[in-house]
């Protein structure tokens, strides 16, 4: 990898002092956090890398030979309604799509594009493609190491010609739970929709037949299972069903 990039690590651990400065840095887009004292922490990290991180610095990619066992956590198998985030409308809905290999499986982006698309698993295939060794944090605790092959959301999103008013990209799964990001990070080189993992169609328990990789926040929000794209300009309601379960929306490392 070549020597010439950014690393987010070596620029944050930089940061740390310069906190107070950012209270006065007025950013206009918003973590949907914003004015909940409970939550500052969530406020400031996301000022103090808005500000000072390049935005396109990468996150570390890593060796063949450093892929490690990567568990599947959280919704491993949306069509299974013993599952704590089984979704009542859309898990059966999976559970036919994946019977017919993802056949019949689309990808929705509609929101704030000129042309809402609808991309099948072939679709995006044929796309430019992005492979990337990364280690997964997840914020209980835990990393892994694994192989991600996708298109980048960026690809996406200007194949379906992106209004300058759109400033969050909100995924949608087969299970419950929505997650959004801004649009730097929607924009970001590493941000792919991934469909493969460690050289093999993704396995369902990591997310198939696509998942968002966002290697520049903790692995919670790298959502699974992917159905739905909602281009944004402002934070909606489902957004902020998101963080009143006590997550924060923020969550960039
Ligand atoms: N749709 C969906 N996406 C999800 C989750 C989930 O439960 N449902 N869990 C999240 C969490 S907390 C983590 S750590 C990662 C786990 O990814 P893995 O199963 O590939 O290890 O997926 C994230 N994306
Ligand atoms: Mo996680």
């Amino acid at each position: 990898m070549s020597k010439r990039l950014i690393h987010r690590r070596a620029v944050i651990q930089g940061l740390a002092s310069s906190a107070g400065l950012m209270l006065s840095g007025c950013a206009e887009t918003v973590p949907p956090t914003y004015g909940n004292l409970l939550r500052m922490g969530d406020l400031l990290t996301y000022k103090a890398h808005r500000l000072l991180l390049p935005a396109q610095a990468l996150a570390r990619e890593y060796e063949r030979s450093d892929i490690s066992a990567a568990a599947a956590i959280g919704t491993i198998n949306p069509g299974n309604s013993a599952e704590r985030a089984f979704n009542t409308e859309h898990g059966p809905v999976y559970e036919r799509i994946f019977g017919d290999k993802f056949a019949n499986w689309r990808l929705t982006v509609e929101g704030s594009v000129a042309r809402p698309g609808a991309f099948s698993l072939e679709d995006m295939k044929r796309m430019p493609s992005r492979t990337q060794i990364t280690r997964h944090t997840c914020e209980e605790g835990w990393s892994a190491i694994a192989e991600w092959t996708g298109v980048p959301l960026r690809t996406v999103l200007e194949a379906c010609g992106i209004k300058p008013s759109a400033r969050f990209i909100q995924f949608y799964a087969y299970d419950n739970g929505v997650g959004s990001i801004d649009m730097i990070d929607a924009l970001h080189p590493q941000t792919i929709l991934a469909y493969g993992m460690n050289g093999r169609d993704l396995p369902m328990g990591h997310g198939a037949p696509v998942r968002l990789r966002l290697e520049t926040q903790l692995g919670a929000k790298s959502r699974k299972f992917l159905r739905r794209i909602v281009v944004l300009d402002e934070h909606d309601a489902d957004t902020f069903q998101q963080i009143d379960r006590g997550w924060a929306w923020y969550m960039g490392i």
